[in-house]
């Protein structure tokens, strides 16, 4: 039988995930939005677009989950930006109602699922997802890490002149500005970053990446990145499915992997058809030691805020 994956929320990330996922034939889709009309016509649309692009997979939309049951992945991309006037606790608590309700949903039809969580902020929303599932941490992981990765692949291909697949990033914390990039395991062709660029360089890629998500903002003015993640969350999608044993940086629920213990923290992350198959832990200096438990602080409060 054909893999099935539900997406909650199609917005921008969730249905451009859709049609990464149908693109590659991973998996058929049911799409889940409240917003009346908007999953079942850009379900159809996709769906049209598969005689073209010669792939069978079914697209289904709808505003309940009736056609969500029994998904062997749940993705949850559902919630709100922040609008103004809004404060970050605000908006913490509006995305966390809205990502528990969804979790619900979602888990009471495929109770065996695999949890991918999007929603910002990421590694919060992460433990509303475990917490309401009730899932083992192998079940419940966050997308962050593949794009915050991405876009410091991105940068530092351009910078060398190299072909992007030569790059391998490595990051490491939570998403965005917490984000902890690890030059002495970036690579390009197997070679450290560090042996080709300077500090300056690399302290200059490394600020552009952890504002990636800002710099985009900035430039479309309404809405935010949505290519980058969506490709981002097929990863780890193509990952599972495909029992890949694949390591790829993921929020996943720290149980003293790098001194942390109860929390989702971005981590390199072996993913095969269970989910989480291993934390692969590095030894870290001291300063990025330091780099990442402030990175977990951050975390540690957003999730005291959310009760
Ligand atoms: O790296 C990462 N983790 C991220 C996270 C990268 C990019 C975007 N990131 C976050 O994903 C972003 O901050 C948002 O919290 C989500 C979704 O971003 P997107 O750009 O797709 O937002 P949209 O286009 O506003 O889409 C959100 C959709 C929209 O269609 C709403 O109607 C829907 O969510 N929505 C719901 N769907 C189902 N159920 C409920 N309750 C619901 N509430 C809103």
């Amino acid at each position: 039988m054909r893999k099935k994956v539900t997406i909650v929320g199609a917005g921008n990330v969730g249905a451009t995930a859709a049609h990464w996922i149908a693109a590659k034939e991973l998996a058929d889709i049911a799409l889940v939005d409240v917003v009346e009309g908007v999953p079942q016509g850009k379900a159809l649309d996709l769906l049209e677009s598969m005689p073209v692009e010669r792939r069978d997979v079914q697209i289904t939309g709808a505003n309940d989950y009736s056609q969500t049951a029994n998904s062997d992945m749940v993705v949850i991309t559902a919630g709100l930006p922040r609008k103004e006037g809004m404060s970050r606790d605000d908006l913490l608590k509006v995305n966390a109602k809205i990502v528990s309700e969804a979790t619900e949903q979602a888990v009471k039809l495929s109770p065996n699922c695999i949890l991918i969580v999007v929603t910002n902020p990421l590694d919060a929303m992460c433990e509303v997802a475990r917490r309401k599932s009730g899932f083992p941490r192998e079940r419940v992981l966050g997308m962050a890490g593949v794009l915050d990765s991405a876009r410091f692949s991105t940068f530092i291909a351009a910078e060398l002149g190299v072909s992007v697949d030569n790059v391998h990033a490595f990051v490491l914390g939570g998403h965005g500005d917490q984000m902890v990039p690890l030059p002495r395991f970036s690579t390009v062709a197997g070679i450290p970053i560090t042996e080709l660029l300077d500090a300056a360089a690399i302290d200059r890629l490394v600020k552009r990446t952890a504002s990636g998500g800002g710099e985009i903002v900035k430039l479309l003015k309404t809405g935010s990145a949505f290519y980058a993640p969506s490709r981002s969350i097929a990863e780890m999608v193509d990952a599972i499915l495909k029992d890949k044993h694949k390591i790829l940086p993921c929020a996943a629920y720290l149980q003293g992997e790098f001194g942390i213990r109860d929390l989702f923290v971005g981590v390199p992350c072996k993913l095969g058809s269970k989910g989480l198959e291993r934390i692969i832990e590095v030894k870290l200096t001291p300063d990025e030691q330091a780099a990442l438990a402030k990175s977990a602080e951050a975390v540690k409060e957003l999730v005291g805020a959310l009760a």
